[in-house]
């Protein structure tokens, strides 16, 4: 039985790029989506399907030997909150039964699946906290909070239960603030407008923001994002309890986004357009992370400079990323 990586949800933000990222592995990786892909990798075994297919998804576990898991596929915070069925059946049944199947598979083999959960911000409330730890008070306003909450907290259990057991599963997970990403424009989320004004700004267009200028929230920009996945996925032994680390760069406003895309794009013009679906929830978010739980446990490493994240990559790199079209 071959050695495997099983992604879901690869066509996503984050997803694109881990796969980007893992396909320069040797090791085989099983690629799931409800969409077709939209680049080919040799080493990668291609899967038009839902999470929720479950025979699809035993099938996988009792074909290969699936050493790591890394678990994207999820509807973000506005399309739960259109959609709150939806959101329980995929990002928590979903994902219960990957993890389930995960420790299954740990069990049986006599090994530790590694597996990585993308959690979020979303996991507080209600007050907008400022420098947010890990262990503050959570209570999760939205069905997104509540879904990456319930989540987190189920693949620590069974963590600690394959612990004890000596077999089952690794259970490893950030906390995501906004990611902005050069490559993709994602929909969906609340703070979707951060990557959504660098596409416009690139691309001569005008853009409307449905958040309040002076709202703070946390960033991320993919590199990093990608950078921090590798790094927790890769540290052989993670020596906390804690599963579910913040993680963040920069905390920004979306006035303070518009002043950085207008020094490279000067003709870029935004208005705003509040509206309480997006900006109740943007309030209920931290301001900013700690990170210091991150930095101390598996060595995160955050550059807190607007013009690293800009100047340096963002910008850059949009450039060349259309250029290829
Ligand atoms: C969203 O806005 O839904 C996500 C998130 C911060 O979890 N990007």
């Amino acid at each position: 039985m071959d050695n495997a990586i099983l992604i879901t949800g690869f066509n996503g933000e984050i997803g694109r790029q881990t796969l980007l990222a893992l396909s320069k592995k040797e090791t085989l990786i099983i690629a799931l989506d409800i969409n077709n892909p939209h680049i080919k990798y040799d080493n990668v075994i291609y899967i038009k399907d839902s999470i929720l297919n479950k025979d699809v998804m035993k099938s996988i576990f009792n074909d290969y030997n699936i050493i790591e898991v890394y678990h994207f596929a999820a509807l973000l915070s506005q399309s739960a909150n259109s959609n709150p069925k939806s959101a329980y059946e995929v990002n928590e049944e979903g994902s219960k039964l990957i993890i389930q199947l995960a420790t299954n598979h740990g069990i049986k083999h006599k090994s530790f699946v590694r597996i990585f959960f993308p959690s979020s911000i979303a996991v507080y409330g209600p007050k907008k906290l400022k420098d947010a730890k890990e262990y503050d008070i959570i209570k999760p306003q939205t069905i997104y909070g509540c879904n990456k909450l319930v989540i987190e907290q189920f693949g620590t259990q069974k963590y600690e239960e394959s612990i004890q057991l000596g077999f089952g599963i690794d259970f490893r997970c950030l906390r995501f603030p906004g990611i902005i990403s050069p490559y993709t424009i994602p929909s969906g989320g609340t703070t979707d407008f951060a990557p959504q004004m660098l596409h416009a700004a690139y691309n001569n267009k005008k853009y409307t923001c449905k958040v309040d200028p002076s709202t703070l929230l946390p960033f991320l920009s993919i590199k990093s994002t990608i950078d921090a996945i590798l790094q927790i996925m890769t540290i052989p032994h993670i020596n906390s309890k804690l599963r579910a680390f913040n993680v963040e760069e920069l905390s920004l406003s979306p006035k303070e986004i518009v002043e950085e895309l207008q020094k490279e794009f000067p003709k870029f013009i935004v208005d705003y357009n509040i509206d309480s679906r997006f900006q109740s929830i943007a309030d209920t978010w931290p301001e900013n992370l700690n990170c210091e739980e991150a930095k101390k446990e598996w060595n995160f490493v955050n550059n807190h400079s607007k013009n690293v994240m800009f100047e340096q990559y963002l910008i850059p790199e949009i450039k060349k990323n259309y250029g290829k079209h």
